[in-house]
């Protein structure tokens, strides 16, 4: 059966490759996103036909539940929800970084999934039907370095997922926070605000996960039965694992 399923953050990384996965999978896919040309390029590519491209900022609450209103009507009724729209901005411990990419990341990695989730809650609530992905990170589950704000919003973002199943109790309606370690996508560029060697020197030696790698992890949960639901999925690249505590010593 052809699933409508909305992912935000469509336009790169993540969310791209999900919106893309879903589409040849036969679903059909509202791929929202702030930069237009390239939902428009989603939209010509390949299985385009699946693809309702959708230009949203999450940040901008009147504006989520218009567009998601506003749907027309063979993409009205939301089966799967994919909260991918997110973003780190900067790598400086809490005394130097700056309190305005704290609050673009509170405004969209949590307000802009409480927003999409609202808007699209009662519709999955009356069909008794729905799919609810979230993108946490493993910076919400263990602290680095500079990941102050960002790994909070994730923090919220796990506990809100799960929150959302025990609400969500009796209503069929799934919920799952996935976690993932370190993928190379725009995400590192958007952090270092355009400084490309400074990104790119993040991934230098590794082995990293991909979009795909997420993409598929998704489309495969999305395909267990109904009686399934998996509550937080952590996953890393191989090559990444932990580093123990750091000690002061005289
Ligand atoms: P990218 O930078 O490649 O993609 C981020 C996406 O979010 C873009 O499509 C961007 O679209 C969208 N976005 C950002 N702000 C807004 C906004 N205000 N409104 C709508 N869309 C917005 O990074 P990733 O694919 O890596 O990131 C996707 C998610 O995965 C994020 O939530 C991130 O925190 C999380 N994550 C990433 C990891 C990684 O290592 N890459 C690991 C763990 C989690 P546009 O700018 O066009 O609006
Ligand atoms: C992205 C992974 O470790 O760079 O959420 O914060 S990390």
């Amino acid at each position: 059966m052809k699933r409508v399923v909305l992912v935000t953050g469509a336009t790169s990384g993540f969310g791209e490759e999900i919106a893309k996965y879903f589409a040849k999978n036969g679903d059909l896919v509202i791929a929202a996103g702030r930069r237009k040309e390239r939902l428009e390029a989603l939209k010509k590519g390949s299985f385009g036909e699946n693809i309702f491209p959708l230009k949203l900022d999450v940040t901008k609450k009147d504006e989520v539940f218009k567009a998601i209103e506003s749907l027309p009507k063979e993409y009205k009724n939301i089966d799967i929800l994919v909260n991918n729209a997110g973003l780190a901005l900067g790598l400086e411990k809490s005394p130097e970084a700056s309190l305005e990419d704290w609050e673009v990341m509170v405004d969209t990695n949590i307000k802009g999934v409480l927003y999409v989730t609202k808007a699209v809650l009662n519709v999955m609530k009356e069909r008794k039907r729905g799919y609810i992905f979230n993108i946490g990170s493993i910076a919400g589950n263990w602290p680095y370095e500079g990941g102050n704000v960002y790994g909070a919003t994730k923090a919220f973002v796990r506990q809100f997922s799960l929150n959302l199943r025990t609400d969500l109790k009796g209503t069929n309606i799934r919920v799952t926070n996935i976690e993932p370690g370190f993928a190379k996508t725009e995400f590192s560029l958007v952090r270092f605000k355009g400084e490309r060697e400074k990104a790119d020197d993040i991934y230098k030696g590794m082995v990293y996960l991909q979009a795909n790698d997420i993409a598929q992890i998704i489309l495969n949960c999305a395909s267990l039965p109904e009686h399934v639901n998996i509550n937080t999925l952590e996953v890393m690249p191989t090559s990444q694992s932990w580093a123990g505590f750091f000690i002061e010593r005289d």
